[in-house]
């Protein structure tokens, strides 16, 4: 595979939308083949999924193992479908969450089985990891304040409690301390523009500087 797999991460709110798009439009000035694609909801099978997992649903709650396994399903569909061919092609994918993501919240949010959890991750994933993961660190009651000030209603999870939030936030920065070869922190709390700024010094040294010396 000769295409390279970024993924962002991070707390709720934390800025990956904003900041994909953004290196997106960088992508694109300098004419690299990428694609944007997220977790869950990646193909046409993961947006149901999506739906299922994220919808509130006070009657019908979501099982602690049923949602691992759901996530796990979803990238198991999108690694087949969108990742394997498209870094096949050689494209660059702009990923919104991986299988950090399932550590963070199924792992240290719920509590489920660490060794559990890096088996599903590796059944689904074939052990195909992340080139470079940018970490957009914020703190949990900014990133929800702004989810919060935004215009749609806060999701199954994003309900969940603040103490669980935080569990998530300690699960990134646990991951980053273990994988700082592949893990880039970059502080979400500054401006969308300077954070923009670091992303891109990142992806510059790391990744682009062999396709684009002088940029
Ligand atoms: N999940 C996912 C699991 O539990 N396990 C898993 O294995 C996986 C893969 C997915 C949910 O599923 C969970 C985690 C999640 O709960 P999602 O796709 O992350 O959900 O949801 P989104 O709504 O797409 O993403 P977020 O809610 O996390 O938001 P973003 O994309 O991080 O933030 P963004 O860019 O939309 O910004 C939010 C608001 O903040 C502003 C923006 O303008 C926007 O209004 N903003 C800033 N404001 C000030 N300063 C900045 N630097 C800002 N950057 C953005």
């Amino acid at each position: 595979m000769s295409g390279k797999l970024i993924v962002f991460e991070g707390v709720e709110g934390c800025g990956k939308t904003t900041q994909m798009t953004l290196c997106s439009q960088w992508l694109e000035s300098l004419s690299v083949s990428f694609v944007l694609t997220r977790e869950p909801g990646g193909t046409e099978l993961g947006k149901h999924l999506r739906r299922l997992l994220l919808e509130k649903s006070e009657n019908k709650p979501v099982g602690e193992v049923t949602e691992l396994l759901l996530y796990a399903a979803d990238r198991a569909q999108h690694i087949e479908q969108e990742l394997k061919p498209n870094l096949a092609d050689g494209k660059y994918i702009l990923c919104d969450r991986y299988t950090d993501s399932t550590i963070a919240y199924q792992g240290y949010g719920r509590g489920l089985n660490m060794s559990l959890i890096n088996q599903l991750n590796y059944i689904a994933t074939g052990g195909l990891e992340s080139d470079l993961t940018i970490w957009l660190d914020v703190d949990v009651e900014v990133g929800l304040s702004r989810k919060r000030g935004s215009e749609a209603a806060l999701d199954r999870i994003e309900q969940e409690t603040i103490a669980f939030h935080r569990r998530v936030q300690q699960g990134y920065t646990e991951l980053a301390a273990t994988y700082p070869s592949r893990i880039f922190r970059v502080d979400g709390s500054l401006s969308k523009e300077v954070v923009y700024e670091n992303i891109k010094e990142i992806l510059n040294k790391r990744l682009l500087s062999i396709l684009t010396p002088d940029s």
